[in-house]
C-alpha cells in the first residue's frame, strides 16, 4: 500500500524521535491508568475509615503521578508534531524534485493544479495522520489493554460492562466512518478543480476582461466551490454525528454502571471506591476504542492522498538523462536530424516525420512553414524538452540522449516562442542565462538584444522588477530580455523560436545587424515567420505538416520548392497592400 510505503520510506529517519515518543506515550498512557485505582484507594482506605494521613499521602502521590503523565504528553506531543512536520516537509521536497525531473509531457499529463494540490493539501493529510498517529495511536492500544486489565482488578463481576460497550462503541462509530470515505476521494479531486479554475482564471484575468467573461466565470468558480462545499458538508455531517453516538454510549454505560455496581454494593460484594475506579476505567477504555476509530477513518482519506502522491512520485520522466552521459565531445557546433519523427503523447498522428538535416557551426538556418506546421516541437527536441520518438537528434555526432544534460544545455541558447520570464529583477533573469554574469556583461547582452535603452529608462536598471512571466512588460520587452538572457552565455548553439516576431522591423533589422558578429561561429537555427528577414540563409528548411518539403537557399527553393513560393508570394502581397 502507497500510505505504508510513504510513512515506512519517509518516516525511517526519524526513527530515534519515533521510539522516544513512544516511551513518552508509554510512560504517560500507565500513569493515567494508575490514577482512578489511587483514587479508589484514598476512598475506599481514607474516606470511608476517616484516615487523614493516609488521604494526604495518596494525594499526595497521585499529585504526583498527575504531574508526571502531564508532563510526559506534552512532550510526546510536542516531539510527534516536530516528527510529522519534518516527515511532510521531506515528502514535499521530494515531490518538488521529481515534478522538476519531469519533461513537459509528464507536466502536460498531471496538469499543474492537481501538481500543487497534491504537493500541499495531499501531503498535509498523511502529515495529519502521522501527527495524530505520533499522539493518540499509540497511547490507544496501551489505554485499552490496561484499561481492561485494571478494570477486571477491581471488580470481575462488572467486566460483561465491558465487554458490551466495546463492540457497540466501536460498530456505531465505525458504521458512521465508513459513510464518509467515499467523500473523500471525491473531496480531493473537487479540490483539484477549485485550483484548476482559479489558476485559469487569475493568469487569463486580463482575457476575461476584455471579452466580458466575468459573469461566467465567477458562475464557473461559483460551481466548483458550491461542489466542493457540498461534499465537505455531506462528509461534516456524518463527522457531527460522531461527538454525540461517543457520548450516548459513554452516558448509558455510565448508568449502567453505576446501577449494576450499586446492586454489586448492597450485596456487599464492591466497594464504593472500586466502583469510581471501574467507572473512570470504563470511561478511558471507551476513549481509546473512539481515537482508534478515528485514526482508523483517517487511514483511507490518508490513503487516497498517499495514491495520489505516489502516482507522482512513480511517474518516470519521458525524458531521462543518460546513466554515464558524454561530456567530453569534438566540438564542431554540427547539428544533425536523422530520420527524425515526434508524435505528442496522446496524439493520434506524429507531429513531425522524417526530418533529415544537418546544420554546421558559422551557418545560419532558417526554418519556415505555416502554423502548426511543427516548428517549435522541431527546436524543442534539441534540449531534449521533449525526446524525438523516431530517429535521433545528434548534437557533434552525439545522439542528445547520451550527452551529459548540464553539458548539453551550456551550450544551447533557446530563445523559445513564449518568452517566459521568472519574478525578481532584469539581472536576476539574465544570471539564468549566466549564474556569475557581471554588470559590464549584462549590459553588453542587452546592447546586442536593442534592450538597453529601455532598460536603462527603467527607474532601479538592471535591479528593475520583473513579474512572474514578465507581466509588467510589453511583449516585444519581453523577447528582448530573452534574447539576451540567451545571448549572454554565449553558447555554440542559438534557437531562436520566432524570437523576433513581436518587434518593429527597424527594431528586427537592428537586432539581427547586431547579432551577426556574436553568432558568427556558431550554429544558428530561427523560425521565421517574416520570410524576407531570412532569405540570406545559409539554408533554408522549409516544413510542412511535419515534412520536410523544402531544403536549400531561398534562390533554390523559388525554383524548386512551390510551398516556398507560395509563402513568399502570399507574404509579398500583404507587404504590397
Ligand atoms: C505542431 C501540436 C499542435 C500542432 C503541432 C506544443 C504542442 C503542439 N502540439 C501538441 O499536440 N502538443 C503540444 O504541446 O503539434 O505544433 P508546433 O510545433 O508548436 O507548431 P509551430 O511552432 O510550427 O507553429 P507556430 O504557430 O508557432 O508557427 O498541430 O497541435
Ligand atoms: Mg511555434
Amino acid at each position: 500500500m502507497m500510505l505504508w510505503r510513504l510513512l515506512k520510506e519517509y518516516l525511517a529517519p526519524y526513527r530515534r524521535w519515533i521510539s522516544f515518543i513512544v516511551v513518552l506515550q508509554l510512560a504517560g498512557t500507565i500513569a493515567s491508568l494508575y490514577l482512578p485505582s489511587l483514587n479508589a484507594d484514598i476512598i475506599d482506605n481514607g474516606v470511608v475509615t476517616g484516615d487523614t494521613g493516609y488521604i494526604v499521602r495518596i494525594g499526595g502521590w497521585m499529585l504526583a503521578v498527575s504531574l508526571i503523565q502531564i508532563a510526559c504528553t506534552i512532550t510526546a506531543v510536542y516531539f510527534g508534531a516536530q516528527t510529522a512536520m519534518a516527515f511532510g516537509r521531506d515528502l514535499r521536497s521530494q515531490i518538488f524534485r521529481q515534478v522538476g525531473s519531469f519533461s513537459s509531457r509528464e507536466v502536460g499529463r498531471f496538469g499543474a493544479p492537481t501538481l500543487i494540490t497534491r504537493n500541499t493539501n495531499d501531503v498535509q493529510q498523511i502529515q495529519m495522520l502521522a501527527m495524530m498517529g505520533f499522539t493518540m495511536m499509540i497511547a490507544a492500544p496501551i489505554m485499552l489493554v490496561g484499561g481492561v486489565i485494571m478494570a477486571l482488578r477491581e471488580d470481575v463481576g462488572l467486566s460483561w460492562l465491558v465487554a458490551v460497550a466495546i463492540p457497540i462503541l466501536a460498530g456505531s462509530v465505525g458504521l458512521i466512518l465508513t459513510r464518509m470515505i467515499p467523500g473523500f476521494r471525491l473531496m480531493q479531486r473537487r479540490l483539484d478543480t477549485v485550483n484548476q479554475v482559479l489558476r485559469e482564471q487569475t493568469t487569463g484575468i486580463r482575457v476575461i476582461r476584455a471579452f466580458v467573461r466575468e459573469p461566467y466565470e465567477t458562475e464557473r468558480f461559483g460551481k466548483a466551490n458550491t461542489d466542493l462545499t457540498d461534499v465537505s458538508i455531506t462528509v461534516g455531517r456524518w463527522m457531527s454525528a460522531i461527538f454525540p453516538t461517543v457520548m450516548l454510549v459513554l452516558n448509558v454505560s455510565s448508568v449502567a454502571v453505576l446501577w449494576f455496581g450499586g446492586i454489586r454494593i448492597d450485596a456487599g460484594l464492591m466497594q464504593i471506591g472500586a466502583l469510581t475506579a471501574f467507572l473512570a476505567y470504563l470511561i478511558q477504555i471507551l476513549m481509546a476504542v473512539m481515537m482508534s476509530t478515528i485514526m482508523l477513518v483517517m487511514v483511507p482519506r490518508a490513503a487516497v492522498s498517499a495514491d495520489r502522491i505516489g502516482e507522482v512520485l512513480d511517474t518516470e520522466s519521458s525524458v531521462v538523462p543518460p546513466e554515464r552521459g558524454v561530456t567530453a565531445v569534438q566540438r564542431t557546433g554540427e547539428l544533425e536530424f536523422r530520420g527524425v519523427g515526434f508524435q505528442y503523447a496522446g496524439a493520434t498522428h506524429p507531429v513531425l516525420r522524417d526530418i533529415d538535416f544537418s546544420a554546421t557551426a558559422g551557418q545560419t538556418t532558417a526554418i519556415v512553414g505555416s502554423t502548426g506546421a511543427g516548428k517549435t516541437t522541431l527546436l524543442n527536441l534539441i534540449p531534449r524538452l521533449f525526446d524525438a520518438t523516431d530517429g535521433v537528434v545528434a548534437v557533434d555526432g552525439v545522439d542528445v540522449r547520451e550527452l551529459d544534460p548540464e553539458a548539453l544545455w551550456k551550450r544551447i541558447g533557446l530563445v523559445p516562442q513564449k518568452a517566459y520570464l521568472f519574478s525578481g529583477t532584469v539581472a536576476s533573469n539574465l544570471r539564468l542565462g549566466k549564474p556569475d554574469a557581471t554588470d559590464a556583461e549584462m549590459w553588453e547582452a542587452l546592447e546586442i538584444a536593442q534592450a538597453r535603452d529601455f532598460v536603462e529608462d527603467m527607474p532601479e536598471g538592471l535591479e528593475s522588477p520583473v513579474a512572474q512571466g514578465g507581466t509588467n512588460l510589453s511583449g516585444g520587452q519581453r523577447q528582448r530580455l530573452a534574447i539576451a538572457r540567451a545571448l549572454i552565455r554565449r553558447p555554440e548553439i542559438y534557437l531562436f523560436d520566432d524570437s523576433f516576431s513581436a518587434l518593429d522591423v527597424a527594431t528586427d533589422a537592428r537586432l539581427r545587424m547586431a547579432l551577426a558578429p556574436v553568432t558568427a561561429e556558431a550554429t544558428v537555427l530561427i523560425v521565421a515567420q517574416r520570410v524576407f528577414t531570412i532569405t540570406d540563409a545559409d539554408q533554408i528548411v522549409v516544413l510542412d505538416d511535419g515534412h520536410v518539403v523544402g531544403l536549400g537557399t531561398h534562390d533554390e527553393l523559388l525554383e524548386s520548392c512551390p510551398t516556398y513560393t507560395e509563402i513568399v508570394e502570399s507574404q509579398m502581397k500583404a507587404e504590397a497592400s
